[in-house]
């Protein structure tokens, strides 16, 4: 067996407007200058110190260079003037030019199992290091491979990178601590639904209950419930076999997790000759592609069912990447004329600009009779949806075990999502149903309107930069500026802030929004998330593929920052260009929950004012102080250039207060969430 060519290794970076104004770069750099004297003043410096700075930064450019300098952290006085830059090792350069090795017989295990992972298609690994084997075989296959700081953050971009491209991706920790730094994400990758596959070293077979050495865990149990499969590998002979029982249940299906335990007599087997693998070289012999198709009675209840609906919805969810439903889905909207809204682990499989979408329609549908949900895995229970008590129910999912479960259904359909659109584009009458739409449509206007008004009212707070400020702010730049509204993929993360953000920014083509948190509601996993996707975006992978390079947006709240900001060096080492915006509201959204606690309420509070663009330009980013809500659109722009520029991640630190979450002084305060849709969290 053999393997030559280069390594599918990151892009260089290339020099790129977002502007179509030739101006635009030379007002962005005096907008820049006037900031950074302003803070400056602010911060006692003096305007000359930081324009040094700044020109310092301006230079900079050259990405792609080995040893690559980032180093804008550097304090402007004159004892840390020779305090060395922040660098990239030539190592990364070294490793990009290296040509892929030659690998064949007699092969490891780790290589029999990297070799099936490259045949099968997984696009990424994210890990730290340990497994050696099994991760240094797998970036020998030539897999994109990352490392970054933390276990869990990784496996979260595992996660964050399945939802983004509709793909499958790989991720690694050493036995014991490493692996269990990774539950939390394994468990947030299951309630999303996301083909992730888990691999770990674990103790060798041969010292098995002995508590001999370190890192000893009994790994399987602890994903119990958290996965769709498992398995710690314990016959060496048979170590290609269980890369079958994997990707049997990676591509079948509803994805979930598949979790694999490598013993080290797993990794280092000997397989001598192609025969010891038998059928493993193809793998159309141990599984096949073919997908349920539904049982055309179904349909015909389905299609009987909708043509008489007045006021239908359908409700497209995860199902809808993964089986490449979006055509068909449009298909069936437009041909039957049925509003369709979003919920899920990820968006934009109906464009939100769509005369059909509802997504940002929430008012009106409560309204609606007959409700299609197709795709959607992790299924709410009746009344956390939106829809009124008489609604009547059809269910599109892979998997009959999960048909009425939650949520009693009316029609049952057991088939691969796009077949049964397909199957129901093709047997629904051409109908209009100009009474509803318009319903739908005047249900947006007045959505549209509250945000508006939201936004003014933030604006009116000038002490500090409210959420809808942000949101919108966000909105107006990503979608109604100079960008191409569906350029930019965004990860949709945090706490409080989504509340408000998920109100403005709109998906316009498949898995342009991820969103974060979703069904585990993990505060934290963000900047983990943002790796994820920006790796998928970078080598336009799947649902990103005609995006390639383009630089992607996190969102995080201080709380959420806290656990996996040092993830901002990860995104840094790689170049990736990715803008992170923190909401800093010095305190855990909890803490309103707790204000007349006097005892209690230190628990859920932060230092204040604290300066995480400092922490980023430590760490390699670009940094950015928000203070005043005039100063956040200024801000994006200059992060979104140097990540054009310099292929390089910033830190928005956008300086809110914890009062806005109080209604009485801040209107509207914490806001609540409307399923599913906009405000789309938990499903
Ligand atoms: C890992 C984890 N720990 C704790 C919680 C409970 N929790 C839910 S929301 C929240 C506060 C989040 O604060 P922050 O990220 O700062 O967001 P904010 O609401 O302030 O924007 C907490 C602690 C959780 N969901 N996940």
């Amino acid at each position: 067996m053999r393997s030559r060519g280069r390594r599918h290794h990151d892009a260089s970076p290339s020099h790129r407007e977002y502007g179509t104004s030739t101006a635009a770069p030379k007002a962005r750099v005096e907008d820049l200058m006037k900031a950074k004297t302003r803070n400056a003043k602010r911060s006692g410096g003096t305007a000359t110190e930081s324009r040094r700075a700044f020109m310092r930064q301006a230079v900079l450019g050259g990405a792609g260079a080995t040893a690559a300098a980032l180093g804008t952290g550097r304090a402007a006085s004159a004892a840390e003037e020779d305090v060395k830059p922040i660098t990239i090792p030539s190592e990364f350069e070294k490793a990009k030019a290296a040509p892929l090795p030659e690998i064949d017989f007699p092969m490891s295990g780790a290589q029999v199992f990297a070799r099936a992972c490259k045949e099968e298609g997984v696009k990424a690994l994210f890990c730290c290091p340990g497994n050696y084997d099994v991760v240094h075989a797998i970036g020998d296959m030539g897999i994109p491979t990352y490392s970054g700081r933390h276990e869990g953050s990784l496996c979260h971009a595992a996660d964050a990178f399945c939802r983004a491209t509709g793909e499958v991706a790989a991720t690694s920790g050493t036995e014991g601590p490493g692996f269990t730094d990774m539950i939390c994400a394994i468990s947030a990758a299951n309630s999303a639904r996301s083909p992730i596959l888990v691999l770990a070293s674990n103790k060798t077979i041969f010292a098995e209950d002995t508590e001999q050495g370190i890192q000893d865990q009994n790994q399987q149990p602890l994903t119990e419930g958290i996965k769709k499969y498992g398995k710690r590998l314990i016959t060496p002979a048979r170590t290609w076999e269980y890369a079958g029982y994997a990707f049997r249940q990676l591509k079948s299906g509803v994805p979930k997790p598949v979790h694999l335990d490598f013993p080290a007599e797993i990794a280092r087997a000997r397989f001598t000759d192609p025969i010891d693998v038998e059928y493993f070289y193809d793998k159309t012999k141990y599984r096949t592609d073919a997908r349920p198709h539904p049982d055309p009675q179904a349909i015909d209840r389905a299609v009987e069912l909708l043509r008489s609906a007045e006021r239908p919805v359908i409700v497209s969810s995860n199902g809808v990447l993964y089986s490449k439903a979006w055509d068909a889905l449009r298909k069936l909207a437009e041909r039957a004329h049925i509003p369709v809204v979003e919920s899920g682990a990820m968006k934009g499989q109906f464009p939100a600009e769509h005369e059909l979408s509802a997504d940002a329609a929430p008012m009106a549908l409560m309204s609606a009779d007959v409700v299609l949900l197709v795709g959607q895995y992790c299924m709410p229970t009746l009344g956390e949806f939106a829809f009124g008590p008489d609604a009547r129910y059809i269910r599109i999912d892979p998997g009959a075990e999960d048909i009425g479960r939650n949520l009693p259904i009316d029609v049952g359909i057991v088939s691969d999502e796009r077949a049964a659109l397909e199957a129901l584009a093709a047997a629904m009458p051409r109908q209009r149903r100009e009474a509803w739409v318009a319903e739908v449509a005047a249900a947006r206007e007045a959505f549209e309107a509250e945000n508006e008004e939201y936004y003014r009212t933030g604006l009116g707070y000038t002490d500090a930069v409210h959420p809808a400020v942000i949101g919108k702010e966000l909105a107006d730049f990503l979608h109604h500026g100079d960008l191409p509204a569906d350029r930019t993929t965004i990860l949709q993360g945090g706490y409080g802030i989504a509340r408000y953000t998920r109100r403005y920014l709109r998906a316009h083509r498949p898995a342009q929004i991820i969103n974060g948190a979703y069904q585990y509601g993990a505060i934290g996993p963000d900047i983990g998330y943002t790796v994820g996707v920006a790796a998928a975006v970078r080598h336009g992978v799947g649902a990103q593929a005609g995006f390639e390079g383009h630089p992607v947006i996190g969102i995080t709240g201080d709380g959420g920052f806290g656990y996996t900001a040092m993830e901002v060096e990860t995104l840094s080492k790689y170049r990736f260009p990715a803008v992170i915006v923190v909401y800093n509201n010095n305190a855990w959204g909890t803490w309103t929950g707790q204000r007349n606690n006097t005892i209690g309420l230190p628990v859920h509070l932060f230092q204040e004012n604290l300066r995480y663009d400092k922490l980023g330009e430590a760490l390699g980013a670009h940094g950015e102080y928000v203070t005043r809500p005039d100063e956040m659109r200024p801000a994006l722009e200059r992060a979104y250039q140097v990540a054009l520029d310099e292929s390089r991640p910033s830190v928005v630190n956008v300086q809110a207060k914890k009062e806005f979450w109080v209604r009485d002084q801040y209107p509207p305060g914490f806001l609540g969430k409307i399923e599913p849709g906009v405000m789309s969290y938990y499903h």
